[in-house]
């Protein structure tokens, strides 16, 4: 158990001896009744089990009282729709916003375990595969705690994103089995099963009362089975769900196939069905006409909104204001197929008039982009679509007809306008657009952040904007406060409360109360002490974990996130060597220690990004073992980021690196964890860089680079990267240095694509930056040699973060998208 957590737990409220005895024996009787288990032979899973049994008893109270709250008083609720939730580990967020920690832990030590080795055993739900996923859990972790009513709806992947080890410098990925050892967090819901069609034809016909309707005869049926997980908020009694699906097939075999003798393609059908919600796709962005990915988006999203068409019935008697009850948030495009299947459940199954469906639909559904490259945009070969969802085809023809003929007359038949506004891409081989028909359906489309927003209208979405500007509005991305500093960080957090009290964790605005404390010396000195233990820390993790040692008083360079081309890791490792060769050339130069930290995943089939990886780690080899740089320069790379890692580095972090090429990261969120926690950015003029920079104030932040008219600027003319290596002696010395084989025991042709995409095309414009990011490192390791003036700004960047909580984002999609309100559970005793 660490220090600071024990600090912790020892100042909080006390607990009788009587509630500890209680909490003991529930833990004890979870792991006998449980797990089967006696304490003589519990493994430590079985205890991390029990203890997690134990909370979550704690909680079903008020979960169920929620959920019999919704139904009895007919609130709204938000329905947030997203193929991905990084959650990350539950124990340690519940106990907090449970306020039980203090209990738990004094009853887990009598019986002789350690509450932070219980924690640590937890497999984190890795269903998400970067920024997009755990922006959705930040949001039901806000809307919790905001006490909204809403529900989490996505896909049960059995395999959530890849493990990554690191074999000989390189990036291995090992299958995520994080339900092996059982998920205490989630209740199977099988009653509340639905079915999903695919495949087959549709079928005109003329019910009873003569009118024409259409049936969709499938291929086949999947079943949908919800598992939910409680949601909690902090300190508050509402505990929202997080329901997601899993697939199975609806009989145990094909009978007619099986009747037929072909008892083995009835076991593969059966398999195949079930593959539906195995795997979640380990890109960040998308991978176009894989179907089966198409499956999962219609699959999650066809359960969910028949499951909230069940509940509405289950308590109105029809769905006329359908859209009063439910607001349905789409997480990108990946759930815009919903817009077509509503209309199909309203117009063919529940009889509703094509207009009237429509309304319902246009006023159920919103739309967050949160891509900028017309390359990113979602689009399916219009042949998978036909063979996988028949009807749904049909209705986004409709959708389409009706909405190009709005299109035709507000344009006066500019056919420019209509090709690009059409659901459908016909440009070439036929493709159906899934951001048109999300722009089409929904009320609102939104932002993530003010650049965003304004290169959104201006670029990608520019005709739709055109069309209808008052759907489009700006909601700046969050983090919550809970898990980003009251958990991951418990002694920042001691501090602060020491200093301005505790209602910064559900007002994070009030920790600008942080800045009448700037010019106590005391406190400056006790900010650094804490700083320094938190990187200790660290330092303890990496030496146990990657067998280097590292110096707790350097400065701490941080970069962790997705490894892509465009967040420019290779940028950060040019400056490395720069300063090696500085360093190689006069040893004795004044420069301030520097542990630089990377860590991300790349895309299994990314070359360059991998690519990108063995560079850092071969790097590191070099530099971590050179004797006459000592520990002037350490590079790690630590395996295998995820929450419970990003939770270790953040707080360690001195400098936040947010290096992508301007006008690439739509928004970033790790640069508001990085703040929240004290850390400098050093970053470019890009997504929500911009943004903080404007709260901080600009000497609080390390400015550099292009801004993103500039790049626009640079790529219309010819850019020619060579230019710039020719001119650049330093730089030249660098690439020179990559190529002659120094990190790669004289291979000359392992770093070559990343040289030669450098200096031949460099499309995210490292060589046009490098000067200005050189200039600006040395602009941080002046000011980090005044430590005292360091801790100053350290200090108001914390204290100015107050914009970056997920609580303000969800404010305002309450406010100004889905018109939701709070509500009161009571407590039942
Ligand atoms: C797109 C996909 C497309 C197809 C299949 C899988 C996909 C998985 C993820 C994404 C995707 O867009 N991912 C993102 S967008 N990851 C991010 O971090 C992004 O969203 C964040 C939250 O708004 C932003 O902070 C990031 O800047 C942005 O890149």
């Amino acid at each position: 158990m660490n220090a600071s957590l024990s600090k912790k737990f020892a100042t909080e409220n006390n607990p009788t001896k009587s509630e500890i005895e209680t909490l003991q024996r529930a833990i004890f009787d979870n792991l006998f009744h449980i797990q089967g288990k006696s304490p003589a032979i519990a493994t430590k899973n079985d205890f991390y089990m029990a203890v997690a049994y134990t909370v979550r008893d704690h909680l079903l109270q008020n979960w169920l009282n929620t959920i019999q709250t919704n139904f009895k008083e007919n609130v709204k609720i938000v329905c947030y729709l997203s193929a991905e939730f990084l959650v990350g580990p539950h124990l340690s967020n519940n106990l907090i916003n449970l306020d039980i920690e203090n209990s738990i832990y004094k009853a887990v030590k009598e019986s002789g375990l350690d509450i932070q080795e219980l924690i640590d055993t937890e497999k984190e739900p890795g269903l998400g595969s970067g920024g997009l996923g755990r922006l959705a859990a930040c949001y039901m972790d806000s809307l919790s705690s905001l006490e909204i009513p809403a529900i989490g709806y996505g896909i049960r992947y059995e395999f959530g994103i890849f493990n990554q080890k690191i074999r000989d410098g390189w990036q291995v990925e090992i299958t995520d089995k994080w339900l092996q050892q059982g998920n205490p967090w989630e209740v199977a819901r099988p009653e509340a099963s639905v079915t999903v069609n695919f495949g087959g034809h549709t079928e005109p016909y003329t019910d009873e009362y003569g009118v024409y309707r259409v049936r969709w005869v499938p291929e086949y049926v999947v079943k949908g089975i919800p598992y939910d997980t409680p949601v909690l908020g902090y300190k508050v009694n509402i505990i929202n769900t997080l329901r997601l699906w899993k697939s199975e097939a609806c009989e145990s075999f094909d009978f007619q196939r099986f009747d037929l003798g072909d008892y083995y393609e009835a076991v593969n059908s059966k398999v195949n069905l079930e593959n539906i919600s195995a795997v979640l796709y380990p890109n960040d962005e998308p991978i176009q006409g894989k179907k089966l990915r198409l499956q999962q988006q219609y699959f999650f999203v066809s359960c969910s909104l028949q499951d909230m068409i069940r509940t509405h019935l289950g308590k109105n008697p029809n769905l006329d204001n359908f859209h009063e009850q439910w607001a349905a948030q789409m997480n990108d495009t990946h759930p815009a197929v919903g817009v077509a299947e509503l209309m199909r459940l309203l117009v063919d199954i529940h009889h509703y008039e094509w207009d009237q469906a429509w309304k319902i639909v246009q006023n159920t559904f919103s739309y967050t982009n949160h891509s900028l490259l017309p390359e990113a945009l979602e689009k399916w070969p219009l042949s998978v679509f036909i063979q996988l969802l028949p009807r749904i085809v049909e209705i986004i023809y409709e959708i389409n007809q009706r909405f190009l003929e709005r299109v035709h007359i507000k344009f006066l038949g500019n056919t420019e306008k209509l090709s690009n506004l059409s659901l459908i891409d016909e440009s070439g081989a036929k493709y159906v657009r899934m951001a048109n028909l999300a722009c089409v359906g929904s009320h609102t489309i939104n932002s993530v952040s003010s650049l965003h927003s304004k290169l959104l209208k201006e670029t990608v979405l520019r005709d739709f904007y055109e069309l209808f500007p008052e759907k489009f509005i700006n909601v700046t991305n969050g983090v919550t406060p809970r898990r980003w500093i009251v958990q991951s960080n418990p002694r920042l957090t001691q501090l602060i409360k020491e200093k301005i009290g505790d209602d910064w964790i559900k007002r994070l605005d009030k920790l600008q109360k942080l800045e009448d404390f700037i010019d106590d010396s005391s406190f400056r000195h006790q900010w650094r002490i804490v700083k320094r233990a938190v990187k200790q820390d660290l330092a303890d993790y990496i030496q146990i974990n990657g067998g280097i040692q590292v110096d707790p008083t350097s400065l701490f360079d941080v970069q962790v996130k997705r490894i892509h081309e465009s967040k420019r890791q290779h940028l950060n490792i040019l400056h490395i060597i720069t300063l090696y060769n500085r360093l190689k050339h006069d040893p004795n130069l004044d420069i301030v220690p520097r542990t630089f930290i990377f860590s991300g995943k790349a895309a299994p089939g990314y070359f360059m990004a991998k690519r990108i990886i063995k560079l850092i780690t071969s790097v590191g080899d070099v530099v971590n073992n050179d004797p006459e740089i000592g520990n002037n320069l350490k590079v790690i790379f630590l395996p295998n980021y995820n929450v419970s890692l990003g939770q270790r580095v953040y707080p360690a972090a001195d400098l936040s690196e947010q290096i992508a090429t301007a006008g690439k990261e739509v928004s970033g969120t790790s640069n508001m964890k990085f703040s929240l926690n004290g850390a400098l950015t050093i970053g470019t003029f890009d997504g929500t860089n911009a943004e903080i920079q404007e709260a901080v104030a600009k000497e609080n932040f390390f400015l550099f680079g292009l801004t993103s008219s500039e790049v626009s600027k640079v790529k219309s003319q010819q850019y020619v990267p060579r230019h710039y290596y020719e001119k650049n002696e330093e730089l030249r010395g660098v690439i020179d240095l990559i190529s002659s084989g120094f990190f790669s025991y004289g291979d000359c042709d392992l770093f070559k694509p990343i040289i030669d995409n450098l200096l031949y095309d460099d499309p995210y414009l490292l060589l046009a930056d490098y000067q200005s990011y050189i200039d600006c490192q040395e602009k941080v390791d002046e000011a980090y040699k005044n430590q005292d003036y360091w801790s100053r700004m350290s200090i108001l960047n914390v204290a100015r973060m107050g914009k970056f909580s997920s609580d303000r984002s969800i404010q305002e999609y309450c406010d100004h998208i889905w018109n939701a309100k709070p509500i009161t559970i009571e407590l039942q005793s």
